[in-house]
């Protein structure tokens, strides 16, 4: 299994590197990396893994500021990411972490963190074991913060 690692140098958490040691905790894995300025190069970077690199699944991590024009420029990276998949028919795990989500930087830290390393572990299953995905299905899993949980228990 060949996966992409494309992240940014506008997060204020080293993404990549916590998704590279997850990864590498759950399968025999090839790691592709990318670091590039901010969340809309992210795009280009995934497809060039994708073609170029021949990764299997990518994971584009990134972490859109707490701005109205930080919103928008994640939703315009988020439709690039959308476009790439379709144009490759290959998936890339988005772990976005709104700089807004955590109260502060030490939450903010964890969250990143933790996002990332849940999302790796879907990654993997994706690829290699997509059933683990099919028996969680309708169970409210959510990364970083506590799952929902199911709504009917
Ligand atoms: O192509 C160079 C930049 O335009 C690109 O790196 C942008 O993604 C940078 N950027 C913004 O211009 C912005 O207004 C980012 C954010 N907000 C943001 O919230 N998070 C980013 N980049 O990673
Ligand atoms: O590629 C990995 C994730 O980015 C992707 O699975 C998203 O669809 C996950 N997601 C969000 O990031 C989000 O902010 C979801 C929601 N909101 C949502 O409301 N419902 C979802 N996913 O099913
Ligand atoms: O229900 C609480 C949160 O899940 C919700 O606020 C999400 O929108 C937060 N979120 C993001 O904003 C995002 O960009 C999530 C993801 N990505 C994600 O990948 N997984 C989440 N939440 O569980």
């Amino acid at each position: 299994m060949r996966v992409g690692i494309a992240d940014t140098t506008f997060s204020r958490v080293n993404m990549g590197a916590i998704a590279v040691d997850e990864l590498r905790k759950h399968a025999s894995v090839a790691i592709e990396r990318v670091t590039v300025p901010g969340i809309k190069d992210l795009p280009v970077a995934c497809k060039k893994l994708i073609e170029e690199r021949r990764c299997d699944i990518v994971m584009a991590l990134g972490m859109p500021g707490g701005k109205d024009k930080d919103k928008i420029c994640a939703h315009e990276a988020s439709t690039g990411l959308i476009q790439c998949q379709l144009m490759t028919n290959t998936h890339i795990i988005e772990v976005f972490v709104h700089e807004d989500e955590a109260k502060d930087d030490r939450e903010l830290a964890w969250l990143m963190e933790q996002r990332t390393r849940e999302h790796a572990v879907n990654a993997v299953k994706l690829v290699l074991h997509p059933k683990d995905l099919e028996r969680q299905a309708g169970t409210g899993q959510r990364q970083g913060f506590e799952d929902a949980g199911p709504a009917r228990r």
